[in-house]
């Protein structure tokens, strides 16, 4: 299935209100200049331990274009919004904060377990709520929004 690259501020509101990776490829009208190069998919948010209020945040980012970095996240139901990557350190798997994550030229990270992850500090949703935005930030002062699931911890 084709991606589609968020586009315009009309994109990005539909995207955050369906799934991003059902939106079909067919406006190429938007200016290059208003045209994110990174594409967001497959994200998911796994809500906190009982009784704890951090949140992890994953996703696919897709680089279409020029090298560029993710550089920020945030969401409205978490206070602060980290960049994390996972590293060995004496023989075992530490988190660290990172400031940026860089993406090369058409290239893709993945933000998955064990490895580059958001974490969500003073996760606080509505009772109920099961989806929220998330906003990433990059290196070029584009903004990208889209709505991530909250799935439970098993
Ligand atoms: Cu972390």
């Amino acid at each position: 299935m084709k991606h589609l690259l968020i586009a315009t501020t009309a994109a990005l509101f539909l995207a955050a209100c369906s799934d991003v990776s059902t939106v079909s490829e067919t406006d190429n009208s938007v200016s290059d200049a208003a045209t994110p190069s990174v594409l967001i998919s497959d994200g998911y948010i796994i809500a906190p331990l009982k009784g704890r209020d951090v949140a992890a945040g994953y996703f696919m980012a897709e680089n279409q274009g020029a090298a560029i970095s993710l550089v920020s996240a945030s969401t409205p139901v978490a206070a602060t919004v980290e960049m994390h990557t996972h590293s060995m350190a004496d023989g075992v798997m530490k988190m660290r904060k990172v400031d940026t994550v860089d993406l090369p030229e058409e290239s893709s990270v993945a933000f998955e377990p064990g490895s580059y992850h958001l974490m969500m500090f003073g996760f606080a949703r509505a009772e109920g709520q099961t989806e929220t935005p998330v906003t990433i930030m990059l290196s070029t002062g584009e903004e990208i929004t889209v709505t991530l699931p909250i799935r439970e911890r098993g």
